[in-house]
């Protein structure tokens, strides 16, 4: 397959003014295209006079000024139409003819729930539709127009104001959009069939009255309402933060159960996939809630940032979503916790994005080259650029970065630009340098910070020594030193903040300072330090970066019972852990018992005792770090010993903390079910999970009655998660309670499977093939998919079986996946992208297994680089 370079960009040849389309949905099976393309020569561009067209449909006709073109007037591949010799400006009409129902890749226009008909276009979706210049770079005027049967596809939409319906004849009706912004085809989105609307209002600052409308098939609008919410608090928010508003006459959203991504900010027409849409309090747990409002939050923020203003190339990805999942973040922050979301994310990219920043797909948040753009929505460009754009607003301060903003507007609105045109923004809006900050553009892999502190009792003096060095990835032997700002501050024995002084200052300057680390080693020194203070590193988690500072085990409890930045408390934590859980590694593959520091047990009991503290927060402090983390933590790994050694630790706390963690149970018990809780309802069901690994009977019983008798998915599904790996007759009778009440309801099954393949359970994987063969489950949806293949992917003990079952079972799914929807095939066969951090047996056996992939005919592109690149 063809590798694409960032360094080819060329300017488009030609370029699209206005396109008409029109959709005629015949039948199920086919729908015929027409679209009318008004294109002239781009003055920016030398090629030749060439014109060509992206497509993989099956072409109709082509018409050129009106005449129609025959067959050795234009050239067709596979993914191409050539035609030679076209005049400067002209009108251009093709029509193809698509089978939607054929469609398994969820690509293009798809039929899903029966017949009803939806699309996605990003990144190179539309080329699946008609032949068009399909990259971001070509930016036009948009019309559809839609005809079909109305009583099978009454509800008829896409993007932009609907200016004009009608019926054609006694059956078929037809629909009239026009956008009136211009836009590159990714953000095209056309919707057919019978669907139910809520529908609301919102009135801009400016008096813009918005018509709000969430669609979906008939049976889910019971589960819109909160959806329809946390539309109102993003477009109220982005109002008053970022000073955005909205700018169209009408909102829509529509939820479908059959889609790839999470959702997509079509201009004016989101499709969601329903998990980031339908919440209700019975079926959808805290986190889902959570989750919902962050999507929605997410692609309503794209109308400005992504769709205003969009990527010129793919590479250049992270423009629109590491700007957009920042602004996301901070939307979650400002109406949440910011402390607990801080965490999350950080939890999140440590748990996702380390991993891939240190394998074999690892690349800058900006790629240089992919096979398949689909390949490159990644936790890198998404998560680590959300870090890159944070770090902006750290170093330039809340004004200065919105001043940024303004400046990208007002330069942008309404072109396709790169990365290097935000950093100028911000760089010429704060008149700062920000030259050195490009190589986090094009550096991959995550910088370690090492790190000494020095105290001089007699000068007063505190000095931190930092180094800076990044580990070589693909492609990239030689690193150079990161602009990294480096958040710190000084706490005193009393556990106060001191005032912070650096050396050439006047006085001192708050008790956090951003710190500009530049260099490959840089001294600070901090001045008027009346005693040893312990210091607080890496505040806020100011940069994506790892950090290495030899700090006491004391001194690690003192930081979490003291330190006033409360992601440092939580980090402090994660320290202390990460300590223990490398020394207990290292026990467990010598032989020795192992035993657990005492000072560790007191932490996490002074944290259980902690009763100012939001139970949130709490139940982040109590969690120890994933099992996917501490595979980072070690070379060689070996997953049984991780599984084994993390559960030593849990098993110990539950024994030694028992009677606390019994506690945190009972008084976060909630009679009735408030939103607002959602902090008890975490501190309870960790409290619980802790204490079902104990031998009592108890815990069992509690768990199982919680199930059967709670109100709100967080407790079924918090009681389910204790049973899930104890055996016992409370888990059956839960089990079958949950999926007689839940067969029906396709979100809820997919917890279930994600149950069944997380288990620790000796049959784990005999159950995973039988939930394959339940009613429920289908391989062609993604969300099934991704909830028993990705969870079993994940599952530590069984996915890595010493003999090779686990591998096996999953390249035979990934194989079979494959030639229905290569998309989830290629996400699916990523799990195994930590061959070489494993020890020799597995990675042999899991080499075995992804030879096997490699020697199968016609496989995707997806899956193809995915694997190659791993075996390389
Ligand atoms: N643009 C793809 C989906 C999302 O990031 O919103
Ligand atoms: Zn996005």
């Amino acid at each position: 397959p063809q590798i694409k370079y960032r360094s080819d960009y060329q300017p488009p040849a030609y370029l699209v003014d206005k396109v008409d389309l029109t959709f005629d949905i015949i039948e199920d099976t086919l729908t015929r295209v027409h679209s009318r393309m008004v294109m002239r020569r781009n003055p920016a561009s030398t090629a030749a006079n060439v014109l060509q067209l992206d497509g993989s449909a099956k072409l109709a006709s082509v018409t050129l000024d009106g005449d129609k073109l025959a067959a050795d007037a234009y050239t067709l591949s596979a993914d191409m139409l050539s035609i030679v010799n076209v005049p400067d400006s002209f009108i251009l009409d093709v029509e193809t003819e698509i089978d939607p129902v054929a469609n398994t890749s969820l690509m293009g226009l798809y039929a899903s729930g029966g017949s009803n008909l939806y699309t996605q276009c990003e990144p190179e979706g539309f080329r699946k539709i008609t032949f068009y210049p399909d990259r971001p770079d070509v930016m036009a005027k948009f019309s559809t127009t839609i005809i079909a049967d109305k009583a099978k596809y009454p509800v008829l939409l896409s993007n932009g104001n609907k200016v004009g319906e009608g019926m054609l004849d006694k059956k078929r009706h037809w629909v009239k959009w026009v956008d009136p912004y211009k836009k590159p085809s990714y953000l095209f989105a056309l919707v057919a069939g019978k669907l139910s609307a809520l529908r609301d209002n919102y009135t801009t600052r400016s008096g813009r009255n918005v018509l709000l409308e969430i669609w979906t098939v008939p049976a889910d609008q019971d589960k819109v309402a909160f959806a329809m919410g946390a539309v109102k608090r993003s477009m109220q928010w982005d109002e008053e933060r970022f000073g955005l508003e909205y700018d169209l006459d009408i909102y829509m959203i529509v939820a479908v159960g059959d889609f790839n991504m999470g959702a997509m900010e079509n201009k004016g027409l989101n499709i969601f996939n329903t998990s980031a849409v339908l919440a209700r309090q019975d079926t959808s747990t805290d986190a889902d809630f959570q989750r919902v409002e962050a999507i929605i939050g997410h692609e309503y923020f794209h109308n400005w940032t992504g769709n205003r203003v969009t990527c010129r190339d793919w590479f250049q990805l992270s423009l629109k979503e590491g700007l957009t999942v920042f602004r996301d973040q901070e939307f979650s922050s400002d109406l949440d916790s910011r402390a607990v979301k801080r965490i999350q994310d950080v939890k999140n990219l440590r748990q996702l994005q380390f991993p891939e920043d240190a394998g074999p797909t690892a690349h800058p948040i900006r790629p240089d080259s992919y096979i398949e753009m689909n390949n490159f929505y990644t936790m890198t460009v998404y998560e680590k650029g959300a870090e890159v754009v944070r770090m902006y607003h750290t170093l330039l301060g809340e004004e200065g970065f919105q001043k940024g903003m303004q400046l990208y507007f007002k330069r942008h609105d309404g072109q396709a630009v790169t990365c290097d045109e935000f950093r100028a923004a911000m760089a010429d809006a704060n008149d700062v340098d920000l030259a050195q900050f490009a190589l986090w553009y094009s550096q991959a892999g995550t910088p370690l910070l090492t790190v000494s502190g020095e105290y001089d009792a007699e000068a007063q003096r505190y000095t931190l020594h930092v180094q800076q060095s990044c580990p070589a990835t693909p492609g990239q032997s030689d690193k150079q030193p990161l602009h990294i700002p480096f958040a710190v501050g000084l706490i005193g024995p009393d556990g106060d903040d001191l005032p912070l002084q650096l050396q050439g200052e006047d006085t001192a300057q708050g008790t956090t300072r951003v710190l500009d680390v530049r260099a490959a080693a840089q001294t600070f020194t901090f001045v008027n330090v009346a005693s040893a203070p312990v210091p607080s590193l890496l505040r806020g988690y100011s940069a994506p970066v790892k950090l290495s500072f030899a700090w006491h085990d004391s001194e690690l409890a003192f930081l979490m019972a003291n330190d006033s930045d409360a992601f440092a408390r939580w980090e402090a934590g994660q320290a202390y852990a990460e300590r223990l859980l490398r020394q207990l590694l290292a026990d467990h593959a010598a032989g020795t018992p192992l035993k657990l520091a005492a000072g560790f047990i007191d932490a996490f009991r002074a944290v259980l005792e902690d009763h100012a503290a939001d139970p949130a927060f709490k139940a982040l402090m109590l969690s120890l770090p994933t099992e996917a983390e501490i595979l980072e933590m070690v070379a060689e790994a070996d997953p049984a010993a991780i599984h084994t050694v993390r559960d030593f630790v849990l098993d110990t706390l539950a024994q030694a903390l028992r009677g606390e963690l019994r506690e945190a149970f009972d008084v976060n018990q909630t009679r009735d079910y408030k939103p607002a809780e959602a902090g008890r309802r975490a501190l309870k069901n960790l409290a619980l999970g802790m204490l079902a690994r104990l031998p009592d009977p108890w815990p069992l019983e509690a768990a199982e009655r919680q199930c059967l008798q709670s109100n709100n998915m967080s407790d079924q599904m918090g009681a389910m998660l204790a049973l899930r790996d104890r055996d016992s007759e409370e888990r059956d009778n839960c089990y079958l309670a949950f999926v007689e009440r839940w067969q029906d309801n396709a979100l809820v099954m997919d917890k279930f499977f994600s149950l069944v393949a997380s288990s620790q359970l000796p049959c784990t994987l005999e159950h995973v093939k039988a939930a394959m063969a339940h009613p429920a489950f289908t391989l062609r949806n993604p969300n099934k998919a991704r909830a028993l293949l990705g969870s079993f992917g994940r599952n530590m003990l069984h996915f890595h079986a010493e003999d090779g079952s686990g591998y096996r079972f999953l390249v035979d799914q990934v194989l079979a996946l494959d030639a229905i929807n290569p998309q989830v095939a290629s996400r699916i066969v990523s799990l195994f992208n930590r061959r070489q951090k494993l020890e020799p047996l597995r990675r042999d056996l899991m080499t075995r297994e992804l030879q096997r992939i490699l020697a199968k005919d016609g496989l995707s592109k997806d899956v193809y680089e995915i694997v190659s690149k791993n075996l390389s």
